[in-house]
């Protein structure tokens, strides 16, 4: 067994094309094994054992520059870099990360999780490079998913013109997490399937060589004629007029010729595009036969395929879909809109029900959000469902073309809060500060499924601009459902639990923690009040000042950055009005990172526990009590 004695990428240099291939079999029986308890991104990895093998074997890492856009199938890099000991604890509290990082290993150069990043980072190291007069190679990993994100094309734009030297392999496998979209995958298919563009681009442009020069206007006409000839018969010409030598299509699970086409790469000056066609899942017959489910699963049964899940109440994320069925057969007018997230976001039942309204992008959240500007102007009403973390990319569109234009977007903000294994990349914590202070754009979360579904009918029938409802990526709480939705009045909340001298505020899931330690305090003798504070913008100035008034203490609990929180937007209301004496605390994220881990353990981490928030309401109530006495004493 060859695979546990490797313990770094250069041992592989001294192995056989036969042994590499062995050793193949083994990370592919590995990565099922240990997966299957762990979880993780299978399909994608098992599509990339061999591209993996040959890249460290062709090349010298860490000094070659080895960049994994996502950073999802980076698992194979890290078994061979030394850390396949870890695999055990793969995505869990401080144990191996799901995607590259840094500290764990000096071969992980570049991070990521959002995806089309590696080829602009590919050009800042080659740029870098050249500037301090170095001369290791760049290489960039990226999949025909990720090539359809906006990035990567403005860095294909840059490294074309600069011929840099750089080689970027593409990771052809058709799919993004769901089938791949656009124009540019139905080119690559294309490439991949036409019987002239299979042959070696060598012979073809030998060929066309071969016509023989004459003067004149003759000349010109069979010069149109050998360009002509050459769009027809070369493949990639199109990454050719960009700038780069295209090497392929080539088999991806094929060493000898990956490893051959790798070292061709190496010999061009320049920038070169390697298509590599590969097939995801490869090697284990469940996940190559439904690629879009196993791309990222949970733990299963080897032998069947069977995937192992907890039984529970169905996702935030189902109650979603489910709705946006409901309303779209009402509203003719919905329109849904993904970048490249159709299962995630819950929208096949949509997808099957209205195929004519479902609009998936690719991975083009700046796009999607633009898009849905000008549909609503023009008088649809598109749903931009996105998962908070990918709506970053959106941020100017979501100022200047959505809120700018007053638009009639409405945002479905999924997995909003901790997200557990996929970590730091992926926490859908920022959205309330970066979406909170653009004018014109409402802001909902719900304490509940029930309440979603009315804020999703709220949304509906809001007419005067943009409007969000963020949902986290939890299990839904099992409540009674109402059938009739009805709107609920723009900025105001709702007290859930009555209570005197101290009240939390608090939104989405935090309300339910809320209420549990106004419960657990209640039996030490304090009495809270449980704010369900569900429109983070605008706020509910007249219950705030209400709490003002009759001297409540207020703790706000959030599951966002408290840096832009709305416990932010509370203390700014309050300093707005000329209230001075308000007592306000907060608790939200502090100002860091938050990585891989459970839910559960993550909010441990920051102290989003019901021991914490009893703790906040006591030290209030210290706090009060000494004030008092301070003044008691000085009367
Ligand atoms: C900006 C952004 N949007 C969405 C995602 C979610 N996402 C993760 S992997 C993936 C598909 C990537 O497809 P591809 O690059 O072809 O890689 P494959 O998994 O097929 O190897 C998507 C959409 C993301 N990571 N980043």
């Amino acid at each position: 067994m060859l695979l546990p004695n490797i313990k770094h990428p250069k041992q592989l240099m001294n192995l056989s094309v036969n042994e590499l291939e062995d050793l193949a079999v083994q990370i592919r029986n590995f990565l099922i094994e240990k997966l299957s308890v762990t979880g993780g991104h299978l399909a994608p990895n098992l599509g990339v054992v061999e591209l993996t093998l040959a890249l460290h074997y062709c090349f010298d890492s860490p000094r070659d520059k080895m960049i994994f856009d996502v950073g999802h199938q980076a698992y194979v890099h890290k078994i061979l870099t030394g850390r396949m000991d870890q695999f055990d604890t793969l995505r869990k509290y401080k144990g191996l990360c799901g995607f590259v990082k840094r500290s764990e290993s000096e071969h992980d150069v570049w991070e990521a999780g959002h995806s089309s990043t590696s080829l602009s980072a590919a050009m800042g190291m080659a740029m870098a490079r050249d500037l301090k007069g170095e001369n290791n190679r760049v290489i960039a990993m990226i999949g025909d998913g990720a090539l359809t994100g906006g990035m990567a094309f403005e860095a294909l734009n840059h490294i074309g013109h600069e011929q840099k030297k750089l080689i970027v392999i593409l990771n052809d496998n058709e799919m993004s997490i769901a089938p791949n979209v656009g124009a540019m995958h139905n080119y690559l298919s294309k490439i991949r399937s036409d019987r002239f563009y299979l042959r070696a681009k060598d012979e073809v442009e030998m060929v066309l060589k071969k016509i023989p020069a004459i003067g004149g206007k003759l000349a010109k006409t069979a010069e149109k004629m050998k360009d002509s000839l050459k769009y027809m018969m070369v493949p990639g010409v199109l990454f050719e007029e960009l700038g780069f030598t295209y090497l392929g299509p080539v088999d991806g699970h094929d060493l000898n010729k990956l490893i051959d086409t790798l070292n061709q790469a190496d010999n061009v000056d320049g920038p070169v595009l390697v298509h590599a066609v590969t097939t995801k899942g490869k090697g284990y017959r469940p996940a190559e036969s439904d690629s879009h489910k196993w791309h990222g699963i949970t733990p299963y049964k080897i032998e069947s395929g069977q995937v192992l899940k907890a039984v529970g109440n169905p996702m935030y994320t189902e109650v979603f879909g489910q709705t946006l069925v409901e309303l779209g057969e009402q509203d003719k007018r919905i329109v849904a809109v993904t970048p490249a997230m159709p299962g995630g976001s819950g929208l096949i039942p949509f997808s099957k029900k209205f195929p004519d309204r479902m609009i998936d992008v690719g991975i083009a959240e700046q796009h999607a959000a633009t898009l849905c500007a000008a549909m609503a102007m023009e008088g649809m009403k598109p749903v931009f469902a996105v998962y908070s973390t990918f709506m970053q990319r959106a941020y100017d569109q979501i100022v200047h073309d959505i809120c700018r234009h007053n638009a009639n977007v409405m945002f479905a903000i999924d997995r909003a809060g901790f997200v557990g294994a996929d970590g730091e990349t992926h926490q859908g914590v920022y959205d309330v500060a970066f979406m909170r202070h653009i004018p014109n754009i409402v802001i909902m979360m719900p304490k509940d499924e029930n309440e979603l579904r009315h804020m999703m009918k709220t949304a509906l029938d809001y007419n005067e601009g943009p409007i969000a409802y963020r949902y986290p990526r939890n299990n839904v709480r099992g409540v009674p459902m109402d059938t009739e939705l009805v709107p609920i009045p723009i900025g105001t909340w709702e007290i859930v639990r009555p209570g005197e001298g101290y009240a939390i505020l608090a939104s989405g899931p935090m309300v339910q923690l809320a209420e549990e330690a106004a419960e657990q305090l209640k039996r030490e003798g304090i009495s809270v009040e449980v704010v369900n504070a569900r429109f983070l913008k605008p706020l509910d100035g007249e219950m705030l000042k209400n709490l003002a008034e009759t001297g409540t203490s207020m703790l706000v609990l959030e599951e966002v950055s408290q840096a832009g929180s709305m416990g932010s937007a509370v203390l700014e209301y309050f300093a707005e009005q000329g209230i001075h004496d308000a007592v306000v605390s907060l608790m939200g994220i502090e100002d860091r990172f938050i990585e891989h881990g459970s839910i559960p353990q993550q909010r441990e981490e920051v102290g989003l526990t019901l021991e914490s928030v009893c703790q906040e309401i006591r030290n209030l109530k210290t706090a009060r009590t000494a004030e008092l006495g301070k003044r008691s004493f000085m009367s």
